[in-house]
C-alpha cells in the first residue's frame, strides 16, 4: 500500500510526477520533497516558492517544514528568503540533532553553506499583484491578509514510512518576518508512521490555536477515520475560535492514516485537495462543508480543472 495526500489542486501535477516511483518502492521522503518542489517551481500559484506573493516590502519571505514520522526527524525555514526550493532546506535540516529550525539569515545561511539553488523568487507577475492590491486597499480598505493556498503534503509508502511536509510564502502583505503555522510541528503538520499524518492550510494564526495538525493525528490514534478526524477537528476549533474571538479564519485541512484511508475538511467552499493510492490514480476533490459538520468530496470535472490554472495564469491588467 501507498499513498499521498496534499492541500490544493495545484498539487496534482507534482503528485502525478512523482507517485509512479512510490509506486515502485521509493521512499515517502522523496516523494514528498519531490511533488513540493515541483509546486515551488511553478511560477503561477501565488503561494508558494517561485511567484509566491511578497511581504508588505516587496520581499518573499518563504516558510517551509519537513517531518519523517517514522523517525521523527523534523527540519523546517522560516522568512526565507531567494532560494528556489525551501522544502529542500528543510528536509536538509531534518538530519541533524539540534538546529532543526532556522529562521531569516540563518536558515539563509545553511542553504547558501550546502550550495541550495540561489534565485530571485520574486517574479514580475508578483511585482504587479502587489502594486494592484496596493490600489485595491487604498480605494477600498480591503484586508490585505484575503487570500490562501500553501501546499501541503502527507506521503505514505510501500515500506509503511510516512512522511509529511510543507511549503508557503505565507499571507500577502504580512509584515516582515511574519510566520505562519506551515512551518511549525503540530500545527502546519504532523506525521506519525504508526497512526498517520495530516497538513493544514488557511489562516495560520488561527490554525496555530488549535495545533489542528497534532489534534488531527490524536483523533486518528483515538480511532477516528482520517474524515471524522478532519471533520471533528475542523468544526471543533472553528467553534472554539468563534466562542472565544467572534470569529475563525479560514481552516482546511487534509489527512492520510497508516492504511492508505483519507480526509479532507474545511470551513470555506473553495478547498480542494489531490489524493493518490496504490487503488486511486491521481485525483483533485472539492470540499463541501454541509450543515451538520460533515464534508461531502466532488469529483473535480476536466472544465473545473482546467478554468482553475486558467484564473491563475490569465494575463494581469495593472491597475491605475
Ligand atoms: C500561513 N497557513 O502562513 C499559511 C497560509 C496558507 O494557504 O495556508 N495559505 O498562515
Amino acid at each position: 500500500m501507498w499513498g499521498m495526500i496534499a492541500t490544493w489542486r495545484m498539487a496534482l501535477e507534482g503528485i502525478q510526477k512523482v507517485t509512479p516511483n512510490l509506486e515502485a518502492g521509493g521512499t515517502a521522503g522523496d516523494a514528498i520533497e519531490g511533488a513540493i518542489k515541483e509546486v515551488e517551481d511553478f511560477p503561477y500559484f501565488k503561494s508558494v516558492g517561485y511567484g509566491g506573493l511578497p511581504n508588505e516590502e516587496m520581499e518573499v519571505e518563504l516558510d517551509a517544514a519537513y517531518l519523517d514520522g517514522s523517525t521523527f526527524d523534523f527540519g523546517a525555514v522560516c522568512a526565507l528568503k531567494q532560494f528556489a526550493n525551501p522544502i529542500s532546506v528543510a528536509r536538509a535540516l531534518s538530519a541533524y540533532k539540534v538546529n532543526n529550525v532556522l529562521v531569516g539569515e540563518g536558515a539563509a545561511a545553511f542553504a547558501k553553506a550546502h550550495h541550495f539553488e540561489e534565485k530571485d523568487m520574486l517574479t514580475d507577475r508578483a511585482k504587479i499583484h502587489f502594486h494592484n492590491r496596493l490600489k485595491d486597499i487604498e480605494r477600498e480598505q480591503l484586508t490585505p491578509y484575503a487570500g490562501h493556498d500553501t501546499v501541503g503534503m502527507v506521503g505514505l509508502d510501500v515500506a509503511g514510512d510516512m512522511v509529511a511536509g510543507t511549503s508557503t510564502s505565507g499571507l500577502f502583505m504580512k509584515k516582515p518576518g511574519r510566520v505562519g503555522d506551515s512551518p511549525f510541528i503540530g500545527s502546519g503538520l504532523y506525521v506519525d508512521s504508526t497512526i498517520g499524518g495530516a497538513t493544514a492550510t488557511g489562516l495560520g494564526e488561527d490554525l496555530m490555536k488549535g495545533v489542528i495538525s497534532y489534534e488531527i493525528v490524536r483523533l486518528m490514534k483515538e480511532g477516528l477515520s482520517p474524515q471524522k478526524a478532519c471533520e471533528k477537528a475542523v468544526s471543533d476549533l472553528c467553534e472554539r475560535l468563534k466562542r472565544a474571538r467572534g470569529e475563525a479564519g479560514d481552516i482546511s485541512v487534509v489527512a492520510m492514516n497508516a492504511k492508505g484511508d483519507f480526509g479532507a475538511a474545511s470551513n470555506i467552499e473553495n478547498f480542494s485537495f489531490v489524493v493518490a493510492t496504490s487503488t486511486l490514480a491521481p485525483t483533485v476533490f472539492r470540499v463541501h462543508p454541509q450543515s451538520d459538520g460533515t464534508m461531502r468530496h466532488e469529483l473535480a470535472t476536466k472544465e473545473w480543472l482546467e478554468a482553475y490554472l486558467e484564473e491563475r495564469m490569465k494575463p494581469l491588467e495593472v491597475k491605475e
